[in-house]
């Protein structure tokens, strides 16, 4: 195991207690924890460095500038992408929604398909459904396997040269699914579609190597990844980041402005419309020093040690049904679970009374939760700063449960 035990302290959050106990976070699929780095990142921004970017008339502002430029080219580096190549946003919501409107609005027209998976977060349905209403693209979806991976073969199978788009997740955040993205772009590219990845599952817990998955748009979120939250990047490759429509109009992506017309900034700022999130971009260029840090190896190795031992503590509760993959090698540390017929929401509260979060529900993956028969799951998610005992106060918590509920 690669033992991140000693970063602990580094996320002041986990020194609270919760209801009388400990906190034990397990929930960060939803959104991660931030270490002093990162918070000093912020206040330390706002404090000696505040103004707002690319407009420099004064010090201040050029210095601001830079420290935002430099967290942009940390994040590029990060994925192995070029400077240009990415744009701040939101977050993985809003950047799907760019290449949506961006691309998907300007290029898809009746007849054509939009080819999703029965996996995907609403995140990469929605956006697709809403332009769809515009251009009269059809959304297909490929199924998952048995044993909960991508049903590749059913995927390839549905991929004609009516399909323009394949978005599909990198990692499931319901099932933890992990999914073999340069094997399907490269069958999305034979028929002529460009490849969409979810990855805000991915990024924050494994290597993401935006050349090696061959990926022409890619999106994530900085609050999964020790950053903070309203901060986002959608990733494209060069070529199409240039021929793209913005999805946004505004100050900061112009070049000129006319009555009747204006012209675009260079990529990424047309991409950028409006005074961007400043500290919170800073943020996220603090996380991933963080993370290149701890080296994403040994991130993703600690995380399959907890994951493996968690299935394996998980797996000997009686009555208690994973939804996932069971070889750690193939998923991430998402761990969807029913108890007997014990409702998830009252899980995730007997388990709250004790400082344990977990989340509750569908996980924003409602065609997911209806495919698998569980409109609702109890799920447990890892990060860098887990340790194995919070998966044994996890395990004790749903004993309890089994006893409150008298599940024999
Ligand atoms: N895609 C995936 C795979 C996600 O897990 C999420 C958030 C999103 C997109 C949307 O990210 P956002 O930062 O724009 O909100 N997932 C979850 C979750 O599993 N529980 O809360 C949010």
């Amino acid at each position: 195991m690669t033992d991140l035990a000693h970063i602990r302290s580094d996320f002041p959050i986990l020194q609270e207690e919760m209801n009388g106990h400990p906190l034990i976070y397990l929930d960060s699929a939803a959104t991660s924890q931030k270490p002093t780095a990162v918070i000093d990142a912020i206040s330390g921004f706002y404090q000696k460095t505040n103004a707002n970017v690319h407009r420099g008339a004064y010090t201040l502002s050029d210095t601001a500038t830079d420290l935002y430029e430099e967290a942009r080219a940390r994040v590029a580096g990060f994925i192995n992408a070029d400077r240009r190549e990415v744009a701040f946003n939101r977050g993985t919501t809003s950047a799907l929604n760019q290449v949506a409107y961006g691309w998907g609005l300007n290029n898809l027209e009746p007849g054509d398909k939009v080819l999703l998976s029965l996996m995907e977060h609403h995140a990469n349905i929605v956006p697709w459904q809403l332009v769809s209403r515009h251009t009269g693209a059809e959304l297909i979806y490929a199924p998952y396997t048995d044993s909960y991976a991508l049903d590749v073969d059913a995927l390839e199978s549905l991929l004609d040269e009516n399909v323009k788009v394949v978005s599909i997740t990198a990692m499931s955040n319901v099932l933890g699914t992990i999914n073999p993205i340069r094997h399907i772009a490269d069958a999305a590219h034979r028929a002529g579609a460009l490849m969409v990845v979810d990855a805000a599952q991915a990024v924050p817990h494994m290597t993401v190597d935006v050349k090696q998955m061959d990926a022409d748009f890619l999106a994530f979120s900085g609050h999964k990844m020790l950053g903070p939250t309203g901060i986002g990047v959608l990733y494209g490759k060069l070529d199409l980041l240039e021929a793209m429509e913005p999805a946004e109009g505004g100050g900061e992506m112009i070049s000129d402005v006319q009555l009747d017309s204006s012209t675009w900034a260079e990529v990424p700022h047309k991409f950028e419309a409006g005074t961007p999130p400043i500290a919170e971009a800073i943020g996220l260029g603090a996380a991933v020093e963080y993370l290149e840090k701890l080296g994403m190896e040994a991130v993703r190795s600690h995380e399959i040690d907890l994951t493996a031992y968690a299935l394996d503590r998980l797996g000997a509760i009686q009555d208690l049904t994973i939804y996932g993959p069971t070889d750690v090698e193939t998923r991430g540390g998402a761990v969807a679970f029913t108890l007997a017929d014990i409702h998830p929401h009252d899980i995730a509260t007997i388990l709250d009374q004790q400082g344990i979060a977990i989340r509750a529900g569908h996980h924003c993956a409602r065609p997911l939760a209806r495919s698998l028969k569980a409109p609702a799951t109890a799920r447990a998610s890892f990060y860098v700063y887990n340790i194995r005992s919070d998966v044994d106060a996890l395990v004790d918590g749903l004993e309890k449960a089994r006893e409150i509920f008298g599940v024999a």
